[in-house]
């Protein structure tokens, strides 16, 4: 069925740190009108997909996207309004030969991305299809319900504590499907809070929804949730729950060292150290665990640690096939992160996908620490089959509204198998 576009439309909203983002409202002759709203990430790959910016300081700090906002409303539906494609991948590759970088830098990766998003959405609803059914089949995979990795502990970039690693996940490896998986995220969620309140801790929230308390060792963190695990009942380890990490080394790397709770260690350390952490803790996935400029590095953890802890990149990777391609080659990681807006366009992501599918490398679906009440990714995720989604703590509408929809879906179709792969 053929995409016939009839307008496109952008407006500057905000995300949910207040900073300004796109929303995209498409319209096409047989789907009427969808919306799509673009979400924008704090610690980013140095190779993403540029996130274009009006660098206007007397407005939003020099943080406004008017500039994306008139590509969209000016080039771009120059180039698509009246225009039939065959399909969402046609268009997609309109918009990378209209923008014409490799870095989709000219008319900004914002503004692409939120076109490329609603294009799918008014496909499937053409179809008469729910959007994980469109989005399966266009990467070709098995609908599969994620496991949802939730980050309820915030450092780095998205607090202000003076904890390094960004990101401490609860992944409930084995509930038995998606409503028990979330159940069990809310409920660690809520005892975490009861034992940070009882050591004297803030539980003021992250821009992902988790606690950001005033510790600076990593193994802390971990210690109080595998404590937060037990006292809601449930074990800690793969049969219950276990602990993924995001410690976004790029962001504490310079000068060939890693500065983590007020020690300097090189990669070997460094590495030394997560050993320890998985030795000690139900640790299962450690992402961007060095700097992505730190290849050597990364190939030393993948041989230390890849058989036994899934090693996803994320800063490394930026969601680019190529790229992708080349870490399979050189044994760096086993799993990529996927984030739409890393890359442009959901054809170009479905792409990493597929050629994480054909390495054996994992993948795990991503929201930004900007987000919007899209709820795209969880379709994203299903219809993908990746098998695992983050998309921070159970907590604030933006990061809710996905696991939500992931709610839903698992009620009205019993039949999709929930885990980390069709087989549980
Ligand atoms: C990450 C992401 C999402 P940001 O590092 O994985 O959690 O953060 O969106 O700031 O890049
Ligand atoms: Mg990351």
């Amino acid at each position: 069925m053929p995409l016939r576009i009839e307008d496109v439309h952008a407006t500057e909203i905000l995300d949910s740190r207040a900073r300004p983002t796109l929303a995209v409202t498409l319209r096409t002759a047989d789907a009427g009108t969808v919306r799509a709203a673009v979400p924008s990430g704090a610690s980013t790959g140095s190779r993403e997909a540029v996130e274009l910016r009006d660098g206007d300081q007397r407005r939003y700090g020099g943080q406004g996207v008017r500039r994306a906002v008139a590509h969209v409303n000016g080039e771009i539906a120059d180039a698509l309004r009246g225009r039939t494609f065959r399909s969402t991948a046609d268009l997609d590759a309109a918009l990378i030969e209209l923008d014409g970088t490799p870095t989709k830098s000219r008319l900004g990766a914002n503004a692409l991305v939120g076109v490329s998003i609603a294009a799918v959405r008014a496909d499937a609803a053409a179809r008469g299809q729910e959007l994980w059914q469109r989005v399966a089949e266009l990467s070709g995979a098995v609908p599969l319900l994620p496991v949802p990795h939730f980050n309820v502990v915030n450092g780095g970039v998205h607090a202000a504590n003076n904890l390094d690693f960004q990101e401490f996940m609860l992944a409930p490896l084995g509930a038995a499907g998606l409503a028990e998986a979330v159940r069990a995220g809310a409920e660690v969620y809520a005892r975490l809070k009861a034992r940070l309140t009882a050591a004297g801790h803030s539980v003021g929230l992250g821009d992902e929804g988790g606690f950001a308390p005033a510790i600076d060792r990593p193994e802390e963190v971990l210690r109080l949730l595998v404590e937060a695990i037990t006292d809601a009942g449930y074990s800690p380890g793969r049969d219950g729950i276990s602990i993924a990490l995001d410690p976004a080394a790029s962001e504490f790397w310079s000068d060939g060292r890693y500065h983590v709770a007020g020690e300097d260690l090189t990669s070997d350390q460094l590495i030394d150290r997560y050993t320890e952490m998985a030795d000690r803790f139900p640790v299962w996935s450690i992402e961007d665990g060095l700097a992505e400029v730190d290849w050597e590095g990364w190939e030393r953890l993948t041989a230390r640690l890849g058989e036994r802890v899934q090693l996803v990149g994320d800063d490394i990777f930026v969601t680019n096939p190529a790229v992708i391609a080349e870490a399979v080659g050189r044994k760096v990681g086993n799993s990529a992160l996927i984030k739409v807006n890393q890359v442009g366009t959901v054809t170009e992501t479905l792409e990493a996908v597929r050629v994480c599918r054909e390495a054996g490398y994992t993948q795990m679906v991503s929201h930004r620490s900007g987000e919007t009440e899209d709820t795209f990714i969880a379709d994203l995720v299903i219809g993908a089959g990746c098998g695992q989604l983050k998309s921070g703590a159970p907590a604030r509408g933006e990061r809710i509204a996905k696991y939500n929809r992931l709610i839903e879906t698992a009620d009205a179709h019993q039949a999709l198998p929930f885990g980390l792969t069709p087989r549980g």
